[in-house]
Order: C-alpha cells, then structure tokens, then sequence
C-alpha cells in the first residue's frame, strides 16, 4: 500500500472518530445505529420526527454502500485496511467517486448546516464536530483555517475541500481540517 503516513492519519482519525463509534476496531451496521442515535439527539428528533426517519433511511444507506465497496473478505465489518484501500483508489481519481462517499458528504454537510441556509458557519461546523468528541475551540480554530477566514462554507467549496482530505499531502491544505481537527 503506497498511502503516505500523513494521509494514513487523515483516514484514521475519520475511522476511528466518526464512523467506528463503538471503538470495537471495525466499521459495521453497530456503529451505523448508534452514530443515527447521536445525530437525532444532537437535533432533538424523537422517534415520530419526520427527520428521524429520513436520517435512518440515509445513514443506513451510506452503511450499505461501504459495506458493499470496502467490504472486500464479506464478514460484514470493515476493517482499516479495507477503509484505507478504498479512499486510497478515491485519492488517486476522485472520478471513480462511490454514490455512498456522496451520499456520506452530503449528508455531513446537510447536518452541519442547521440553519439551512446553503452555508455552513463555524458555530454549526463545531457543533456537530464537537458532538463527536472533538474539543470545541479546536473545532473553531479548524474552521477558521478550512474557510480561509470567510465565515461561511459553501455546499460547493465543502466539496472541493472533502475531495482536498483525502488527497492532499500538505500539512496546510485547507481541506484537512474538514472534520475538526487542526493537527495530525
Ligand atoms: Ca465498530
Ligand atoms: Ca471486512
């Protein structure tokens, strides 16, 4: 595997963080339930809520989609390396694109935009990037540096930016601190 160690790290902080919630050391539907829990407390979407539903149907189609791609010996988890292979092969050509890797990066940016205004801003960035575990003032501290000091990110830059997380080699490049943290 030829992924520099610098975008080693990138992969396994969103590993690890974001989608192996039960810290077990795999990604499986386990982590997909209980990341579905926290999102609807984080919005206050009870059971009846139209918006629980929808984030159940979404966040289990995103589940479905990596298990589908990365999941390459089928035993229903995926593993780090099964992760890193697969965004490694979207580094390199980020044509080759899965609908579920869309899917997952429209879905982060519908969450972090509350006010659903088009634009995400740095409190509703570090809110929902804190609701993972991440220290608040480095949540805003990364926003500042992924926005290059505007204040807010458009649906269009935060896609040029998510392409950057994965690709890019430079310590500095913006797009790494998409997902809230400002060091590697
Ligand atoms: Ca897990
Ligand atoms: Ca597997």
């Amino acid at each position: 595997m030829s992924i520099s160690d610098f975008r080693k790290k990138k992969l396994l902080f969103l590993f690890n963080v974001f989608f192996d919630v039960n810290q077990s050391g795999e990604i499986d539907l386990k982590d997909f339930e209980l990341a579905i829990e926290r999102v609807c407390k984080l919005r206050g979407w009870s059971p009846e809520h139209p918006k629980n539903k929808e984030t159940h149907d979404i966040m289990l189609k995103i589940w479905e989609g990596l298990r589908e791609k990365a999941d390459k010996d089928n035993d229903g988890q995926v593993s780090v390396d099964e992760w890193c292979i697969m965004w490694d092969a979207y580094a390199k050509d980020p044509t080759s694109v899965h609908d579920w890797q869309d899917r997952y990066m429209n879905f982060m940016f519908d969450l972090e935009d509350a006010s659903n205004d088009g634009g995400i801003d740095a409190n509703e960035f570090a809110l929902v990037c804190s609701s993972y575990g991440l220290d608040k003032n480095e949540c805003q501290e990364a926003f500042k540096k992924m926005s290059k000091g505007e204040s807010e990110v458009t649906r269009e830059q935060f896609a040029n930016l998510w392409r950057e997380y994965f690709s890019a080699e430079d310590v500095n490049a913006p797009g790494n601190f998409i997902f809230g943290k400002t060091t590697f």
